[in-house]
């Protein structure tokens, strides 16, 4: 390879390691970059990943130290790479298995490698090539993965040393084993300045689960680019389904409740752009993660769960100073930030809803931009994505758990499970026990943000906020989480939640901040702290505490009115939703007993409920008793 020089060869051959070799050499020689580079753990190779970003256009600096923008691609709203493309993702199966797997796209392996393999011959002529290997979960831990990535954006690799921990001097400790997974990505074919990927018709990602790599090409998205977020995601789901461990769509946070000298930690699952990293980020309270966990079984009796990032790549629309007041400020102090796809002018980001006045024009992914501007379809441009991103670091923040990367992980206490659902399920339930959570984890409904491509305001079912992910099938997915929680001796409680709840004039009955109130509740039903209500669909809470919490957390008043109206029992509501879950299980083949008891023991509860009664809306103070 004569691309490589001896330096940066050197640098590969002291890994020791056959396996990264021979998979260099044979990309490399397919993709035909015009230089290779090796990146290792130091700072000078990490500054110049940074530093080549800028040079080469794929990101620009801003006003703010340490600060600069990105755009993924300028076209009409339609059909950015501005969101994960669902569509030309595919997971490769052995020709036996394509009906295994209804609820993701599934592709014959080896015509997907000879397309996708035809379309990378080349793709990376005239690009510099970079070689960084990562740790997926903190260093020394037996629950990380190693990662090597190949790209040739820069933007890639800049985020993915935000986001994810140096692993090069770790790959030594692999000892000449194929103990890895690996991703190679392309932005292909480039146009404009901005630099953008031209070929977005050849866009494809192809998970290859035989070889646990994954191939990318023609995009720029981190949901479609980044090998490490959402791909490694798909990999570690089939890995831990096949051992005895989980990969989940899980943030972890450090839950802090006033006045009690204590922390809990939660995980918790919410499909995207419906508040998980807001969750979080919570004021108060501490962050591990916000995007993806690896859970196992330990010692103590708990599940741990370590963050295998260290950063966030976080949707930046409506964070403001009221609503988000931490990201918020994280966002505009100088720190190493990446913004992607929002309104620049004079070196300032603007986003939809970040409290601001918003200048009449500027850049933004859609070019030049004045207020007005309409796109090919005649739809008004907005002045930032509605899935525009900033990327940052976790271990800056003040809010940073001082756990993020304990080897142990911290122990699990709580799981949340959230969706976006406007008319069914209250603000917070408690499972009724462990399988109940299982179940209220895999029935969450949402309705489709900005976040994947396509139509918005649709509601899908999202089992865990998992479903794009879900390389094994769902029966199997079910029956594992059932039977991790069955081995701990100190089960997590779980909590379906939903903070999109809106009365019958369309208006959200719950403010944004409200959500601390549901999980310091949460926190301290983990700790014995709250009787509950029982109902059908799981324990509620009573009044008074939510009164008591509201208060002490946000000041506010909370009416005895807004209490009924959020908590109330929708029998009619819920019977659908359970004849919807119903629909989409018995299209699985093989869904454990344990998940068809808890649908028919809950559809007769409601029903009796429902007789009991005879109400749309079954007050709260109805059923205590
Ligand atoms: C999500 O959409 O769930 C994200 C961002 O966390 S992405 O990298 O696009 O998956
Ligand atoms: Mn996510």
């Amino acid at each position: 390879m004569e691309v490589i020089d001896n330096n940066n060869l050197e640098k590969l051959n002291a890994l020791n390691n056959s396996y990264v070799l021979k998979i260099v050499n044979e990309f490399v020689t397919l993709c035909k970059p015009s230089k290779v580079t090796v990146i290792t753990d130091s700072k000078k190779d990490i500054d110049y990943v940074r530093d080549k970003a800028v040079e080469l256009g794929e990101e620009a600096r801003l006003g703010l130290k340490g600060h600069t923008i990105h755009y993924d691609g300028f076209s009409t709203m339609a059909n950015h790479d501005q969101a994960r493309d669902k569509e030309n993702t595919q997971v490769l199966v052995p020709k036996g298995e394509l009906d295994s797997y209804p609820w993701i796209n599934t592709m014959e392996r080896e015509k997907g490698l000879k397309e996708i393999l035809e379309i990378m011959d080349g793709c990376m002529k005239g690009h510099e090539c970079v070689i960084r290997f990562f740790c997926l979960g903190p260093k020394n831990s037996e629950f990380s993965i190693l990662a090597l990535q190949l790209t040739d954006s820069f933007y890639v690799a800049h985020s993915e040393d935000l986001l994810y921990r140096a692993g090069y001097e770790e790959f030594k400790s692999l000892n000449g084993t194929d103990n890895f997974f690996y991703f190679i990505h392309s932005s292909g074919a480039l146009i404009g300045d901005p630099p953008v990927t031209k070929n977005i018709d050849k866009r494809r990602i192809y998970i290859d689960l035989k070889e646990g790599r994954v191939l990318s090409v023609n995009n720029q998205y981190a949901g479609n680019s980044l090998g490490l977020k959402k791909l490694a995601l798909r990999l570690a789901i089939y890995k831990a389904n096949n051992e005895d461990w989980l990969a989940e769509h899980y943030f972890i946070m450090g839950i802090h409740p006033k006045g009690k000298n204590r922390i809990s930690y939660f995980c918790g699952a919410f499909p995207s752009a419906c508040g998980k990293t807001s969750t979080a980020m919570l004021p108060g309270q501490t962050i591990v993660g916000d995007d993806i966990a690896y859970l196992r079984v330990c010692q103590d009796g708990y599940a741990h769960a370590v963050n295998i990032e260290r950063g966030i790549f976080g949707i930046i629309k409506d964070v403001n100073a009221k609503d988000d007041p931490l990201i918020f400020t994280a966002l505009t102090t100088p720190r190493e930030t990446i913004f992607s796809n929002v309104l620049v002018k004079k070196g300032i980001p603007y986003w939809i809803g970040d409290g601001r006045s918003i200048p009449d024009d500027g850049f933004n992914f859609s070019g030049n931009w004045n207020k007005g501007n309409k796109d090919k379809d005649g739809k008004e441009i907005p002045h930032a994505h509605p899935n525009a991103r900033y990327t940052i670091r976790i271990e800056e923040l003040d809010n940073a758990d001082p756990n993020l990367h304990n080897p142990e992980g911290v122990p699990v206490h709580g799981i949340f499970y959230g969706g976006r659902d406007s008319d069914t399920m209250p603000p917070v339930v408690e499972s009724l026990d462990w399988e109940h959570g299982v179940f209220l984890g895999v029935s969450i409904e949402s309705e489709t943000t900005s976040a994947t491509l396509g139509t918005e305001g649709v509601r899908t079912q999202q089992p865990m906020a998992n479903l794009d992910f879900m390389v094994v099938p769902l029966g199997k997915y079910v029956e594992n989480h059932q039977k991790f929680g069955n081995r701990l001796e100190n089960c997590p409680k779980v909590f379906a939640t939903n903070y999109f709840l809106k009365n019958k004039e369309g208006k959200y009955l719950n403010g944004i901040l409200d959500k601390l109130c549901w999980v310091v509740w949460a926190e301290g039903r983990t700790n014995d702290d709250f009787e509950v209500i029982k109902t059908p669909i799981g324990f509620i809470p009573e009044f008074s505490d939510l009164k008591t919490l509201f208060k002490q957390y946000l000041d506010k008043d909370y009416k005895e009115e807004d209490y009924i109206e959020q908590f109330s029992i929708r029998p009619k509501r819920l019977l659908e939703k359970l004849d919807r879950i119903e629909a989409m299980y018995k299209k699985e083949k093989e869904v454990s007993q344990f998940f068809w008891n808890l649908l028919n023991g809950q559809k007769i509860a409601l029903m009796k409920l429902q007789n009991e009664y005879n109400m749309e809306e079954i007050s709260p103070l109805l059923l205590k008793r």
